[in-house]
């Protein structure tokens, strides 16, 4: 018999250890290009798709801003680093602005002010022990290549590749984590749903699906070249990164409907991590047979070769996951139309999404339902099998630029939670974790309405002033202890 207080110091010990974090998991935070680096025009720098759609709408932007100057992190990233030390952060996820990098958007010219901007940021955060993750492409395109059809033009895929290829070569001896794209939900489906985000073309069922083909191509393209040129001597890990909700049945009869909503969602993962390759099956047979209906000659989702669904399949050497929100799934009205700006659901599916009004805690889109990274993350090692999982970005905004953030510090604390719980419970492989954001920065529509940061940052500074919230401490002490029980560490 052990004696009672050796029993009870055993069970803290054994919860205590179970709140750990397993050894070698990261923590980080991102931020992108557009959103931060301001100097839209400096040095030459030529104008992205954002720039130009930002400066010539901006009805659509809430407050009617743009990224012109941003966090102008630019000229502050040595200030950013010192944030991101402040934090303890084990690597910061930032994008590379492709028209900063390649000015004409192909690669026969690299720009000198681009390599030199990007290797001081690279260098600096190693010289802090910080790794850099690094995004190739987070929604800034290069203007002229959207003249000449941006993400509908296939050989965009083949220019992709040119741009990966000169980031590779100068970054790759530093660089070991790579995302090829943040999240092609964001700009193929919404994109060309309203016009209401850059390119600015509203081709619904159109222009989004092609978006999604040549996407695909693109970042199986850079994989590609990445394993013959560069893996052996850089022996780093290539993936892409995909914002997917979790969605859960409206009642019993919407089993088979969530099922379907959960592939769809998975559109851009399917390809790439299936056993089969390809579109998922039923997603891809409801839109041929709903094209077909419409009077399509072939399936506005367009099909892949047998060589094309070989060439992408297998493409990763990890899972990268952006989780915010879930929602919950049910039959749409006849004939409403769903965008998925708001997040509302498919026409093409006929299926709706709404939020759960038990689901308390929320920000507009944002509702916080934490349980829904973990049955996501199951749900895709189920899918997927036992591959490696990296959260790339959860994160929550407020309208205010609090700095006693609470609810943030809740919204963390509830979703680490549930990490914690996907990986001791469900034995998901979860390697990584990334707070979005690290800064305050330019929330496309919103402007700089909406915040996210952990950091916050003062737009009507021209020092544009960095003040770590509450949730920043709370995540820095997260990290130190690797762990959610804060007092043992
Ligand atoms: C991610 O997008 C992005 O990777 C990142 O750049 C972004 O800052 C972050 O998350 C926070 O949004 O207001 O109803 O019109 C997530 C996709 C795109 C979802 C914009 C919300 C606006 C919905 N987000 N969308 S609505």
């Amino acid at each position: 018999m052990y004696p009672l207080s050796v029993v009870l110091s055993l069970l803290v010990a054994a919860s205590v250890a179970s709140r750990k974090f397993p050894p070698g998991f990261k923590f980080g935070a991102a931020t992108s290009s557009y959103q931060v680096e301001g100097a839209w025009n400096v040095s030459d720098k030529s104008p992205s798709i954002w720039d130009t759609f930002t400066h010539d709408n901006p009805d659509l932007i809430v407050d009617r801003s743009n990224g012109d100057v941003a966090c102008d992190s630019y000229h502050l990233w040595e200030t950013d680093i010192a944030v991101a030390k402040e934090l303890g952060l084990h690597f910061y996820r930032f994008s590379i602005s492709w028209p900063r990098l390649l000015p004409n958007g192909h690669s026969n010219y690299v720009s000198e002010d681009g390599k030199r901007y990007y290797n001081n940021l690279i260098n600096g955060l190693i010289a802090n022990g910080i790794e850099p993750v690094v995004t190739l492409y987070h929604w800034d395109l290069p203007q002229k290549l959207q003249d000449l059809g941006g993400w509908t033009n296939p050989d965009l895929a083949s220019w992709f590749e040119d741009y990966a290829e000169v980031a590779f070569s100068l970054f790759g001896d530093r660089v070991k984590t790579w995302l090829t794209f943040n999240e092609p939900v964001s700009f193929c489906d919404i994109a060309y749903e309203a016009g209401k985000t850059a390119p600015g073309i509203t081709l619904p069922g159109i222009g989004n699906y092609i978006c999604a083909k040549v996407v695909m191509l693109a970042h199986a393209r850079a994989y590609r070249l990445y394993d013959t040129k560069f893996r052996l001597r850089y022996r780093g890990k290539v993936g892409l990164t995909n914002q997917l909700l979790w969605c859960e049945p409206k009642n019993s009869d919407e089993v088979e409907n969530t099922e379907l909503m959960r592939n769809a969602m998975a559109l851009y993962s399917y390809p790439i991590y299936s056993k089969t390759g390809g579109w998922p099956p039923s997603v891809e047979k409801t839109i041929a047979e709903k094209s077909k209906k419409e009077g399509y000659s072939r399936s506005r989702l367009p099909s892949f070769t047998q060589e094309e669904i070989e060439f992408i399949k297998g493409t990763y050497d990890f899972f990268g996951l952006n989780y915010y929100t879930s929602r919950l799934v049910e039959t749409a009205k006849p004939g409403e139309k769903l965008s998925w700006l708001p997040l509302k659901g498919s026409t093409d599916l006929g299926l709706a999404l709404t939020a759960d009004p038990s689901w308390k805690e929320g920000n507009a889109w944002l509702i916080s339902y934490p349980p829904g990274i973990r049955r996501l993350l199951l749900w895709l090692k189920q899918k997927f099998g036992d591959i490696e999982f990296k959260i790339m970005e959860n994160g929550y905004s407020t309208s205010e630029p609090v700095m006693y953030d609470d609810e943030r510090v809740n919204y963390y604390k509830d979703h680490l939670e549930q990490v914690l719980l996907a990986i001791n419970e469900d034995k998901v492989f979860v390697t990584a974790y990334t707070a979005w954001s690290l800064l305050d920065n330019y929330e496309w529509n919103s402007g700089y309405t909406s915040r996210f940061g952990l950091v916050n940052v003062d737009f009507n500074d021209p020092m544009r002033r960095r003040t770590p919230r509450a949730s920043a401490n709370y995540y820095a002490a997260v990290i130190r202890s690797h762990s959610l029980d804060l007092n043992n560490h």
